[in-house]
């Protein structure tokens, strides 16, 4: 029961994760062979980004059959064999669930262009104004219109993503009838459970037009309605009936919005991904970025902390920029490497840890934008473009938001490609994989890997770690500090964001350090995390 209370996920992102056949691509055999080094982490379960089969218009995240593998990923029984060897070295496998749109490519798509198939209502089609306008002002996630004509249909239809992902529609319920048995396909094959994609938008509840943002007109037509939270209990019936473990990523929810999908009576979603600690360092959207402000990113968690009894925890994905040049500091690489570690794995709720963080990982040091291969970069490119941004000021805000940042291969090495693969890899490699790879770090007890992998022991040897309440305590920024309290157990946690040293009149005796020091005197040195017990 509540396994995941306990556990420790790692997100994958396959295509960059392990190549084994030198095509560049990562695949899942290659995850087969790297399985080790997750299990000695001390990891208790895996998600996988997407692996079906997909025309990766959005790197999987566009499906095209959810009962098929990416032939570039391998083969079902390459997929059967992962979760087999990952169960006998004790991990999970968590499957992404991306069910808002499927790819053009789909089957259900094709079919639904004809207007007399049975699958004509499984997706939004709408006519257009009378004068060539858009069925209404809605404007999508990467900054395109949502519309797109289809000559056949001679109809529009929605996409809130890239215009080969076209949003499903629940008002048809036999969409919902086909999600439930994709749960069953994959549920019997041995997942247990899913990361389930945008899962709070699924519900449109009209296509009016919306009041007019800087971004995302059109929201309030579909974020958390109501009809939403039905769907999510229809799926927990099947998700029930294998008792499967769900995390949804859900966008612009609030603390009282995530309350309300994961509270345990409601059987909705076991806990939730979300963003607003994510955007203490942006105006407003992502590609608008101003100075990280420690205090908005303290108070935003300390908030989340108390307002929920479980979160989601996690400071990097596919999405995001890597986390040491965004909330630490690239002069203080390994220490702050470490003092993010300790904030993930001490908080109340379960940690997600993305592939590459434990070794500290830095952003893509790529100089163009031919180089990128993000579908988001390139459309905001293209976006920017219309509105005569200049290229100098376009490439600062595309480098420094992309989420090619942390797509970049696995750096397991100082060999060729840093050991990701015997070919071409599929987006570059970074310049820095000589000193930034997992071989050196393995061999280093002061490593950041080594960090990780002791404070992942920690937290599996103590329950106040992993149960315990979380106790903000009143420190100023840049100084988070915190207790977690079980019983009599009591551990304190002080991290210093900072470059200079920090004085606190905390006392106790000294857990971990992430400076080599015999004991605590009450001054924090740069980027240093303290637990005292
Ligand atoms: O990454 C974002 C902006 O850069 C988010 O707005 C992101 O688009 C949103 O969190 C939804 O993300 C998920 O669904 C997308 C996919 O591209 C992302 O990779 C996925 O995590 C569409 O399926
Ligand atoms: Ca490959």
């Amino acid at each position: 029961m509540d396994w995941w209370k306990d556990a420790i996920i790692y997100q994958i992102y396959p295509r960059s994760f392990q190549d084994s056949n030198g095509d560049g691509v990562g695949d899942i055999p290659g995850i087969i062979s790297r399985l080790d080094h997750l299990q000695e982490l001390g990891v208790d379960a895996i998600w996988l980004s997407p692996v079906y089969k997909s025309p990766n218009a959005d790197n999987g995240y566009d499906i095209s059959d959810y009962r098929e593998i990416n032939p570039e990923y391998g083969t079902m029984e390459d997929m059967e064999e992962l979760i087999a060897q990952a169960k006998s070295r004790g991990i999970r496998i968590l499957m992404d669930l991306v069910i808002n749109h499927t790819s053009t490519d789909h089957y259900w798509f094709r079919q639904s262009r004809d207007r007399t198939s049975p699958y004509a209502d499984y997706y939004y089609w709408s006519h257009g104004g009378p004068d060539g306008t858009l069925p209404n002002n809605w404007t999508g996630f990467f900054g395109e219109d949502c519309w797109e004509f289809d000559p056949q249909r001679c109809e529009y239809y929605l996409h809130l993503f890239a215009k080969s992902q076209a949003d499903l529609n629940y008002h048809n319920p036999a969409v919902l009838e086909e999600v439930k048995d994709i749960l069953r396909f994959w549920l019997d094959k041995g997942v247990a459970g899913f990361r389930c994609d945008v899962i709070n938008v699924l519900w449109k509840e009209s296509l009016d037009s919306g009041k007019k943002r800087l971004a995302l007109t059109g929201q309030e037509r579909y974020i958390s309605w109501e009809e939403n939270h039905r769907i999510l209990r229809q799926l927990r019936e099947v998700l029930d009936e294998y008792q499967a473990f769900t995390v949804g990523e859900t966008v612009f929810v609030t603390p009282q919005q995530a309350r309300d999908l994961c509270a345990p009576e409601r059987r909705e979603l076991n806990m939730v991904f979300s963003f607003q600690h994510m955007e203490c360092d942006q105006y407003y959207v992502k590609w608008l970025k101003r100075k990280f402000r420690p205090k908005v990113f303290f108070d935003c968690l300390t908030r989340w902390q108390r307002e929920l009894d479980w979160n989601a925890l996690y400071l990097e994905n596919h999405d995001q920029p890597r986390s040491i040049p965004r909330f630490g500091s690239v002069r203080y690489w390994k220490e702050s490497g470490k003092l993010l570690a300790t904030l993930l794995l001490t908080l109340r709720g379960t940690p997600f840890l993305y592939q590459g963080q434990e070794i500290g990982m830095l952003d893509f040091d790529f100089q163009r934008i031919r180089q990128l291969n993000d579908v988001e970069s390139k459309n905001v490119d293209r976006l920017l473009r219309r509105f005569h941004v200049p290229q100098k000021l376009r490439w600062r805000i595309i480098s420094r938001t992309s989420r090619d940042n942390a797509r970049t291969p696995f750096q397991w090495d100082d060999g060729p490609q840093a050991g990701f693969s015997q070919g071409r890899p599929w987006l570059g490699v970074n310049h820095n994989c000589a000193s930034i790879n997992l071989a050196q770090q393995e061999e280093d007890p002061a490593s950041i890997w080594s960090w990780y992998k002791d404070l992942a022991a920690l937290r599996r040897e103590r329950e106040v770690l992993r149960r315990g309440e979380f106790v903000p305590m009143e420190a100023a920024p840049p100084l988070f500090a915190y207790r977690r309290r079980l019983g009599e157990e009591q551990l304190t946690v002080l991290l210093n964001f900072s470059d200079d040293p920090t004085r606190v009149s905390v006392q106790g005796s000294l857990l971990r350090s992430n400076y080599p020091r015999e004991r605590f005197e009450g001054v924090l040195q740069p980027w240093e995390a303290v637990i005292l017990e």
